[in-house]
């Protein structure tokens, strides 16, 4: 591309642009969280999100979002087109002041919906200065317009490159990622992309949303992500590998207080729940008066129903809010005008009237709904009442543990040998599948700071388990006292005793499942040990190659080749492959999976921007359905390849 010389003075105006950008690149975090993969898969989103709102306005079809070679990212609409007229205030063309003005965005054109709290629409001018360079493609009355801009600053101005059909519109984006601003990582991850724009599909009925891979030009990757009945389809997929237990996904929506809502729910056959709230199309993964009316209106409608027919008798206690969710799957989207957020995450709405608007519509509707078909409702009604019941015995069973801690002053449990430094910091736990595996993990460890808690067989699948068999059953009983930091409404992230958490499993399948089951365990009871970053997945060997009494480790079959290629392939090479943790003496064990000079642990992440995924994952790996599971295990091959599966 050309580098034009600008033909305009640099006046007051420009002065403040400039101002403005350079605030965004010198303090990327300000505007996008942060400059880590998180914040580099933001810019996407960013720009998609000015499609979607095109989208809502009702001016847009589709939107394909593709994955350059040069791993620049090109995002096109169908809508209208960005205005490229003058706007008179700021002299310049209105697609340049999306582009170089700080916050302008939506609001300009008005109408539409533009969050403007948290870290979320601060838009195009935001990408543009955190990119290398941008292109910004116009397609209006038969001609393509385009701009160019470097690091934020226009390189060329608007201008005619080209002609297209006379009926054709849209917006077309190209940026390239500012490598000095993402220094962390600027590799787009396709599988991350994939969640949100599915979300984003889900959230929008109708728009098409296509997301290709051409940075291999050998294979080229194509997902296209279009859902007709919107979040009802969303809440079919979020429980596709989990058994309904009635066939109809009840869906409301209605528009008060100016505020639109949209809900739909399905129960399941499994004793957690799942629902997940969205603001103008956002996750807010803290809830907030939205999710507070849902919940209201459901506890509330419920009940009456139950009582008005006799389901629940008078001298019976009303469900709980709980009860009424045990098992159910929701999707609760409201669009507001102006939304306000609060907490420390800026993720929780605050707007009050959301409260009473998804409160109305649900209650209203959900009454009507259970009237005109019964027997869904009195199949709710009864799943309800027996996880009342379970409730009730888990709160005894929890009781009884806890008044047994307060009087054993808190004793730890008997398999855990402890390590004897006290400042969690310093601490670690290994998790160590099986007893005799822990022997070898106990004798080889480093006792100053290692513990280790050995479990028997497989874990209780948490998924499948109601709360008082969950607070019965012993090894769970084990992590939970070891771990210092109690759970749900007594969880105390302050209290943990250690600051690694190490999960040390076999590897193979089998130890793929109880990894599995013990990562789903802490993800449902203990989320913020995974979120803060304290869950570890330890790496034992697969093979051991000896040849002139020496000794090699490999970690999977590609370093295995490796090895073989680097010592020679000889006949005197002998090759161990390790089946289980068990075959390896405590040296070995040490050598190879504990010394943390040497051993090599992986960071248990989760992908926050698609909290719904996380969910599905391990609903999928876990649950009872065999198909899912399948599909699930080929997509993510390259995750698992190693489960020899
Ligand atoms: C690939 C990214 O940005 N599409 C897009 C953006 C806008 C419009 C249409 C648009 C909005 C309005 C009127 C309006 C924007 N326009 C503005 C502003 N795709 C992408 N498509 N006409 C066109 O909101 O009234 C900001 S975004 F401010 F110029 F109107």
């Amino acid at each position: 591309m050309e580098n034009e010389k600008l033909d305009f003075e640099y006046g007051a105006d420009q002065i403040q642009i400039l101002e403005g950008l350079e605030a965004v690149r010198k303090r990327p975090g300000m505007y996008i969280g942060t400059t880590a993969s998180r914040g580099l898969h933001h810019l996407v989103y960013e720009i998609v999100d000015n499609a979607v709102d095109e989208a809502l306005a009702g001016f847009c079809s589709v939107i394909d979002v593709t994955l350059n070679q040069d791993n620049s990212v090109t995002v096109i609409d169908n809508g209208r087109g960005i205005p490229i007229g003058m706007n008179q205030k700021a002299g310049i063309p209105a697609v340049e002041v999306v582009f170089t003005i700080l916050h302008a965005g939506g609001k300009f054109g008005g109408g539409g919906y533009k969050v403007s709290g948290g870290l979320h629409g601060v838009g195009a001018s935001v990408v543009n200065a955190l990119s290398d360079w941008l292109e910004v493609e116009i397609f209006q009355d038969g001609k393509i317009h385009r701009q160019r801009y470097e690091r934020g600053i226009v390189s060329s101005k608007l201008r005619v490159v080209g002609d297209c059909e006379p009926e054709k519109t849209g917006t077309k984006v190209t940026f390239l990622p500012d490598v000095t601003i993402f220094q962390e990582t600027h590799t787009f991850e396709f599988d991350v992309l994939k969640q949100r724009l599915r979300e984003m599909a889900f959230l929008t009925k109708g728009l098409r949303i296509i997301l290709c891979d051409a940075r291999d030009p050998e294979k080229e990757i194509k997902r296209e992500f279009h859902y007709e009945g919107g979040i009802k389809e969303f809440v079919t997929y979020l429980n596709r590998s989990k058994t309904a237990i009635y066939d109809t996904v009840l869906y409301f929506e209605g528009k008060k207080n100016n505020i639109e809502v949209e809900v739909a729910i399905q129960h399941n056959d499994s004793y957690v729940e799942s629902s997940y709230s969205f603001v103008n199309n956002i996750n807010t993964p803290e809830g907030g008066t939205h999710l507070i009316g849902f919940r209201n209106a459901i506890t509330k409608t419920f009940n009456d129903y139950a009582r008005t027919n006799k389901i629940l008798k008078d001298n019976e206690p009303n469900l709980s809010g709980e009860d009424v969710r045990e098992g159910l799957t929701a999707i609760v989207s409201v669009k507001i005008e102006d939304p306000q957020f609060e907490g420390q995450t800026k993720q929780k709405l605050g707007t009050t009237e959301a409260r009473g608007a998804v409160d109305n519509i649900v209650s209203e509707q959900l009454t009507y709904f259970l009237e005109q078909n019964p027997q869904i409702a009195k199949i709710i009604c009864e799943k309800s009442i027996l996880a009342q019941r379970a409730r009730d015995a888990a709160r005894k069973a929890r009781d009884l543990t806890r008044r047994k801690t307060a009087l054993d002053g808190m004793s730890l449990p008997g398999k855990l040998a402890d390590c004897s430094d006290k400042d969690p910091k310093n601490c670690e736990i290994y998790i160590v599948e099986g007893d005799s595996a822990g022997g070898s993990a106990k004798t080889a460890r480093s006792r100053a700071t290692q513990a280790i808690l050995p479990l028997r067989g497989k874990i209780l699948n948490v998924e499948k388990s109601r709360l008082d068999r969950i607070y019965g059953n012993a090894e769970i009983k084990a992590m939970i006292t070891a771990f210092g930091t109690g759970i749900h409404d007594d969880f105390d992230i302050d209290k943990l005793r250690y600051h690694k958490i190490i999960i040390m499993t076999d590897a193979d399948v089998d130890g793929a499942h109880i990894s599995t089951l013990l990562l789903t365990f802490l993800y449902r009871f203990m989320p913020e040990l995974i979120k803060q970053g304290y869950v570890y997945m330890a790496q034992p060997p697969l093979y051991k190659l000896e040849k002139n009494k020496k000794t090699w480790y490999a970690y999977n079959d590609d370093e295995l080749e490796r090895l073989l290629i680097e010592v020679g392939r000889d006949q005197n090479n002998k090759i161990q492959r390790y089946k289980g943790l068990g075959e390896m003496d405590a040296t070995q064990l040490w050598d190879t999976t504990m010394d943390p000079e040497k051993r090599v642990l992986l960071k248990v992440t989760m992908n926050e921007e698609a909290e719904s995924e996380i969910d599905l994952t391990f609903t999928t790996l876990m649950g009872d359905k065999v198909e899912p599971r399948r599909e699930f295990i080929e997509e993510n091959a390259r995750f698992v390849k190693n489960l020899d599966i």
